[in-house]
């Protein structure tokens, strides 16, 4: 009976619904050490039995940045694919369960060594700071794992055009497939500076690392980590939201265009985080920057699109002016309201992130707690409200369980406990920020001296929106086991929009993957390829600890 009410075939609803448990498990984990962080930063609390601040630090940045995340996202891409390409093969199912378990035991290894204090290093975790090689062990299965269930998403793709010529793929199916080739070109870099310095010293075969070519392969990474995070976000907001709303896509092929261009542009870029680093010549930096700003265009497209799709659907329902159409949209339905929410507070998050683009701006700004607000306004707000808005809808429809009027109620106050938290948190990082408050600094180690009274209002503020987004993290996960477990069963809807009869038509070169990958790893060569000989050639005396290179 229960099989029947899931809104995909069973075997694959279980599959990602073994991502949302370790997602949701990882919120709950994430956020507390968020609260404790704040709570610390503010000068009020004492972290107790010992436990350090970078600790905590490394727990929060880790378990939200890098497991939140990618398993929200796989379990995600998997449930949408499934759904609208059809369901996979028991092969790619093995397939996805081998991914999957590499990567919940890469986080058990990995979360076991920062709790005994052995990895605290953050989840940038730079050198020279050094961890147990354990952590660096975990983290490797993490990305191995994801790769294997990348595989399986190609599988299916290729599977759907093997078996249906000539037609267009399904728009979801296509958005993941890009997603995960951006990610495995992007770890590519993580997993080499992991493999081949980190874990060759951390294991005493080497005695010292190359600190600038770790952080270049990080950055390399870095930055197409945090596109990972918005498109799966932007899945739901050209594919999704749009059903929701009761309207249509607006175009398939800006929606197809935007995805291709974010695969272009959003790895070549990753020195706009390395703007103040000495060893980068300034040419390279310099056009890295302009990279940057042009995969800026795509989210500009992305916002036309939805302002179309929006002023489209309220025209329909008869809104007249300008902003009319604002009135149409259903704000009771917290499955449009959280990632609605999300949307509008990407408008100054995104143009934070420009500012930080801006070469001379990000003098003023880099290692300041603006940075931290600018990555809570853009992942931790634009990006978790449109997931939680996704889980609203998505957890029901894969257990047979209905998203009840008091559950959308609920959910409607999360929402509201969220941003709100987030405004004053991520508000009074930037305002810090502006004014130099440096960013991942314990209060403890500063206290006494002259910042402990210039930081103290902000740090304050940012622990009383600690304190209230620690109860939107409860509400949510409340909301979760009841969604999983206890809801009546039901048949939800996962709701996937069709195209406009006004657009037009999809170009076929959009499938070309020879074609897109080629130009991608063009770039990529070009931005690169010099600098990093720079970089290697130029190192200091003493920092070649690395014998390979
Ligand atoms: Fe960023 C640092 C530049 C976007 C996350 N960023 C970070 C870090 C993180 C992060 C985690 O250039 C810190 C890393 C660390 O630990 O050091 N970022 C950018 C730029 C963008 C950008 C140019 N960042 C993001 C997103 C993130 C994210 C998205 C997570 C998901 N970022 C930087 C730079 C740094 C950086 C530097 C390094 C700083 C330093 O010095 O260390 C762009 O992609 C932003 C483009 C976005 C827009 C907004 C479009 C708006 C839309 C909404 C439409 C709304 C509607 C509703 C339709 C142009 C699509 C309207 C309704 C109404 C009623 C109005």
């Amino acid at each position: 009976m229960l099989k029947s009410l899931r809104s995909i075939d069973a075997n694959d609803a279980r599959l990602s619904m073994a991502h949302m448990y370790v997602a949701f498990t990882a919120l709950l984990v994430g956020a507390t050490a968020g609260l404790l962080q704040t709570l610390e930063r503010s000068g009020k609390f004492e972290l107790p039995f010992g436990i350090g601040y970078y600790q905590v630090l490394t727990v929060h940045g880790v378990v939200l940045g890098l497991v939140l995340t990618t398993f929200f996202i796989i379990g995600f891409m998997m449930a949408s694919q499934s759904k609208t390409a059809g369901s996979y093969n028991s092969s790619e199912r093995k397939m996805a369960w081998v991914g999957y378990w590499m990567m919940t035991t890469g986080v058990v290894i990995t979360t076991i060594f920062i709790l005994l204090n052995e990895a605290s290093v953050l989840y940038t975790f730079y050198a020279p700071l050094q961890a147990h090689p354990g952590f660096y062990t975990g983290l490797v299965l993490v990305i191995i794992g994801s790769w294997v269930e990348g595989i399986v998403i190609y599988r299916r793709h290729a599977r759907f055009r093997k078996e249906n010529p000539g037609e267009k793929t399904p728009l979801l199916s296509f958005m993941s497939v890009i997603n995960m080739v951006m990610w495995q070109i992007a770890t590519l870099g993580v997993a080499s500076t992991v493999l081949l310095q980190f874990l060759p010293w951390s294991l005493g075969f080497t005695e010292t690392i190359d600190v600038l070519v770790s952080r270049t392969l990080f950055w390399y990474f870095g930055h197409p980590l945090v596109y990972f995070w918005l498109l799966p976000a932007y899945m739901a907001w050209y594919a999704i939201i749009p059903k929701i709303i009761g309207g249509k896509i607006f175009s398939d092929s800006l929606a197809r265009l935007s995805f291709i261009l974010l695969l272009l542009f959003s790895i070549p870029v990753g020195f706009h985080h390395q703007l103040t680093e000495p060893g980068i010549d300034p040419f390279w930096k310099y056009i890295q920057v302009i990279l940057t700003f042009l995969v800026v265009i795509p989210s500009l497209m992305t916002a036309f699109s939805l302002f179309a799709t929006f002023e489209l659907r309220g025209r329909e329902l008869g809104a007249k002016g300008l902003f009319g159409w604002l009135k149409k949209l259903p704000w009771k339905d917290v499955r449009f309201l959280a990632p609605f929410v999300g949307m509008v507070l990407f408008i100054p998050g995104g143009a934070g992130g420009i500012i930080n683009a801006s070469n001379q701006m990000n003098q003023v700004v880099h290692n300041t707690i603006w940075v931290t607000g600018h990555f809570h306004l853009t992942a931790a707000t634009t990006v978790m409200l449109t997931f939680f808005g996704i889980a609203y809808w998505l957890i029901p429809s894969l257990t047979g369980r209905k998203l009840t009027a008091k559950a959308n109620k609920w959910g409607i106050i999360q929402t509201a406990f969220w941003t709100v938290g987030m405004l004053f948190m991520s508000g009074a990082m930037h305002w810090q920020g502006l004014l130099g408050g440096p960013r991942r600094s314990a209060y403890s180690e500063y206290a006494g001296n002259a910042d402990t009274a210039a930081w103290g209002p902000y740090q304050i503020a940012q622990a009383i929106g600690g304190s209230i987004l620690f109860i939107g993290m409860l509400i949510m996960i409340g909301l979760f086991i009841y969604l999983a477990f206890f809801a009546p069963k039901g048949k939800e809807e996962f709701p996937v929009a069709t195209v406009s009869e006004d657009a037009g038509e999809t170009p076929a070169v959009f499938e070309n993957w020879k074609l897109w990958i080629g130009v991608t790893v063009a770039l990529i060569l070009f931005a690169y390829t010099i600098p990093f000989i720079d970089i290697i050639q130029n190192a200091p005396p003493g920092s070649k600890g690395f014998k390979f290179w």
